[in-house]
């Protein structure tokens, strides 16, 4: 009887920590009526701040997390997760102590039932090489792309800049850890390659190599669902730069949603078929968004991700809201999916 509890696990120690605050905004102020909301900040030191804190962290309009309000042992605040403490988690959590199936494993060990993706949907979504590795053997559509160690780029640089020469420039180095958007640029001759590969290894023991498109357009569709998925309408973003290669996703720039975007009916059909065949092969659950580039009229498969921005206005619930699903009731249908059997 009375309101389902849910638990908001939002901040984080990452780069994601205002974007995950900005979203537990969202999500409080949708779900506050239908559902008894408990929200919980992790601040940027790791540390969980009490429940008192954490309202106070989410209802001020300049958000920071004050230091003052931090317990002295935050370990402490997870005797909160006791089974049976809430119905439903919902871990609006991102980056290497949120996003890579490690809070999905507590959550489980704990016996809570949380929205989104177990632990090897989230494990493998966060990891761009096990991801690329997981669709190329579902024989999904990719750039071509390598994954190397850092290990193996430090001993013999020469011997991996003269392996990756077939790929053709321009190409995209990145660290292979999806978590964090830093580390990743765009190398136009053998020696920004160079200068690339030494910047993402500063980053991740792991670094994925991708052929650069020229001139992509940037499609997304989203897919929410367990073991019968369903996809949104197609969404393209174009960003402010005249020459709207692919490049500038990684740079600033306003970037324009269009939804739908305007393309030929049989395009968008086969953006969401594959989108839920994406969502299948690394066993998403929940949610997903999942991005295409589209160039020289392929369509490419370019990521799922299992924890997409998730305010009123990021481009997940406005692919929903497209198609019919208004955000508030984005998050009950969500809450219903974390409930269900599987
Ligand atoms: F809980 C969900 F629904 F699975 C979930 C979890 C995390 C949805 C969206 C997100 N997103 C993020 O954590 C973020 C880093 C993009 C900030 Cl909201």
């Amino acid at each position: 009887s009375g309101r389902p509890r849910v638990l908001l696990l939002c901040g984080g120690r990452s780069d994601e920590h205002e974007v995950s605050l900005a979203s537990a905004r969202s999500v409080l102020a949708a779900a506050g009526s239908a559902f008894a909301v408990t929200p919980l900040v992790i601040g940027r030191d790791g540390r969980l701040l009490p429940e008192a804190a954490s309202r106070r962290v989410l209802c001020t309009p300049v958000p920071d997390t004050p230091p003052d309000a931090l317990t002295a042992t935050g370990a402490l605040e997870l005797s909160a997760l006791e089974p049976g403490a809430f119905d439903v988690v919902f871990p609006l959590l991102h980056g290497p102590f949120g996003e890579d199936g490690s809070v999905q494993g507590l959550l489980k060990l704990l016996g809570l039932p949380f929205v989104g993706s177990d632990v090897l949907g989230s494990a493998v979504g966060m990891d761009k090489g096990m991801m690329k590795a997981v669709f190329a053997a579902h024989g999904l559509p990719q750039v071509p792309y390598r994954l190397m160690t850092r290990s193996a780029w430090r001993r013999d640089p020469e011997g991996v800049l003269a392996s990756l020469m077939d790929f053709g420039l321009p190409v995209f180095v990145k660290p292979a850890n999806l978590g964090s958007s830093v580390g990743i640029s765009r190398a136009d001759d053998p020696e920004g390659l160079r200068e690339a590969l030494e910047t993402a290894a500063r980053y991740d023991r792991r670094v994925l190599v991708e052929r650069g498109l020229a001139r992509a357009r940037e499609l997304e569709v989203g897919v929410l669902g367990n073991d019968a998925p369903r996809a949104s309408v197609v969404g393209e973003i174009r960003y402010e730069s005249l020459f709207y290669d692919y490049s500038t996703k990684y740079t600033e720039g306003e970037a324009e949603p269009l939804i739908p975007a305007p393309i030929p009916p049989e395009l968008a059909a086969r953006c969401q078929a594959l989108a839920l065949e994406a969502f299948r092969a690394v066993d998403a659950a929940g949610l997903a968004r999942v991005d295409f580039f589209l160039a020289g009229g392929e369509l490419y498969l370019n990521e799922i991700n299992t924890m997409p921005g998730f305010t009123r206005t990021s481009m997940f619930p406005k692919l929903w809201e497209a198609s019919g699903v208004p955000y508030d009731a984005l998050i009950t249908q969500l809450i219903a999916l974390a409930l269900e059997a599987r």
